[in-house]
């Protein structure tokens, strides 16, 4: 069975159970990281020298990086829906997960940190709103994309959605930030709340992480 190291509530190790979730396949999830320890357990750090999570295991295979991941169970599990036999769309798919973690991961989550896991009373004003800045830039180029679209790669549900997707749930909900108007986004939003695969491993109370810098 595959299986996945990684505490629930990492980011990360999110975005690569949405896609285990979409898949249907079943699945075991090992609590690893944060409040779990066991990232510098040598036998993990075989898995994984990053000492970080997730880590997949699936057949022999033993995967690290969430992306791959993302794409490996998409390719694997759901060639036809959560990926594309057409290698235009597959660019597309591709496209849309890299622009995610090369240009709108870095801000959102380090908005995140100085937002909401860092004290009120040390929480730097300024550097905040540059980044909130610097994120609504990105938040703007997906308001754009999806103007008359319900997804962002065919009009359909793909895994182009999941890295970018994954970051809605704590920048909606962490109230804590001014927000621009972003209709289009906030449907793509209420689109994704719907699915159970969304619902089960993104929209996780995170409140646990609060003011809290130390991992
Ligand atoms: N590029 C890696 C980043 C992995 C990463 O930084 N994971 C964080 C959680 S989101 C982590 O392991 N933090 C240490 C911890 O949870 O204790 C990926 O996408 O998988």
């Amino acid at each position: 069975m595959l299986k996945i190291w990684g505490r629930a509530s990492a980011v990360n190790v999110q975005k690569a159970m949405w896609a285990v979730g979409e898949t249907g396949a079943p699945f075991e999830r090992i609590d690893l990281g944060g409040k779990f320890g066991g990232l510098d357990d040598p036998g993990y750090v075989a898995k994984n020298p990053n000492r970080r999570v997730p880590t997949l295991e699936d057949d022999g295979l033993v995967l690290y990086e969430s992306g791959a991941i993302v794409r490996y169970l998409a390719a694997k599990y759901s060639p036809e829906n959560l990926w594309s036999q057409s290698e235009a769309e597959r660019a597309l798919i591709d496209q849309w997960m890299e622009w995610t973690v090369s240009t709108l991961y870095p801000d959102f989550i380090t908005l995140f940190w100085l937002v909401f896991r860092t004290p009120i009373a040390d929480r730097n004003l300024p550097r905040i709103a540059s980044i909130n800045e610097a994120a609504n830039k990105s938040y703007a180029i997906l308001e754009e994309h999806l103007e008359g679209r319900d997804y962002l790669v065919g009009n359909r549900f793909t895994a182009a959605d999941i890295p970018a997707g994954m970051t809605l749930y704590r920048y909606f909900e962490m109230k804590e930030i001014e927000i621009p108007s972003l209709p289009n986004v906030r449907n793509w939003y209420q689109r994704l709340c719907e699915r159970p695969a969304y619902q089960a491993h993104v929209m996780l109370d995170f409140e646990e992480l609060r003011g809290r810098l130390d991992f």
